[in-house]
């Protein structure tokens, strides 16, 4: 079983090698969190997200949003999208996540996963858009679902469960050496949001 609830050790590192992910449980008390959530759902303006693979344009049930400092691009499955300017609940939850983290963010990826249905399948956040090594701080609201990684090499994995209100970070060399997922599951009947605050440098 490599599934498990996470201790909480801000400083403890998750992963076994190559790569740093640090837990930091929840950020957020259980009735802001539920705020946030049915604030996000309403206000954010939501649009599947797109891919293009062997040339054929498809879209997710899983929707996206894209938020930046400035306009920035951002191209991940032959799909470049442009950022929107920050609403006044993003600058919230940035602010706590920059205080809580001492990492410092431009831009933030929004998943909405309106069911257990929808997932992410095996990925790493490598894109040349992104800083190198950056953190990328990922924080969940809603429907607890599993997040795993697998390292590319050795294929080993490690998965935890993403309570609604907390906020997970990835950083050193995680995207180089792992895969993280979100895996469907049909136990989730409810809607989950995923907010990843990154660092664009284009
Ligand atoms: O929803 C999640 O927790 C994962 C999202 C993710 O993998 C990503 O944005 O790259």
């Amino acid at each position: 079983m490599d599934l498990f609830n996470i201790e909480i050790d801000e400083t403890k590192n998750l992963l076994p090698k190559d790569g740093i992910v640090n837990y930091y449980g929840s950020l957020l008390l259980p009735a802001v969190a539920d705020h946030y959530l049915t604030s996000l759902l309403t206000t954010i303006p939501w649009k599947p997200d797109e891919a293009v693979i062997f040339g054929k344009h498809y879209l997710t049930k899983r929707k996206i949003a894209w938020f930046a400092n400035i306009p920035y691009a951002y191209t991940y499955s032959n799909i470049t999208k442009r950022a929107l300017p920050w609403t006044p609940e993003l600058v919230e939850l940035k602010k706590l996540v920059e205080e809580k983290t001492g990492e410092h963010f431009n831009s933030c990826l929004l998943n909405l996963y309106p069911t257990g249905n929808e997932g992410m399948a095996w990925h790493s956040d490598g894109e040349k858009d992104l800083k190198k090594n950056g953190a990328i701080a990922s924080l969940s609201l809603g429907a607890e679902r599993k997040f795993s990684f697998r390292h590319k090499q050795t294929k080993e994995t490690v998965s935890f469960l993403l309570p609604h209100g907390s906020l997970l970070v990835m950083k050193g060399t995680t995207q180089t050496h792992w895969l993280h997922r979100l895996p469907p599951t049909t136990r989730v009947k409810l809607p989950r949001v995923n907010l990843t605050f990154r660092t664009i440098t284009n």
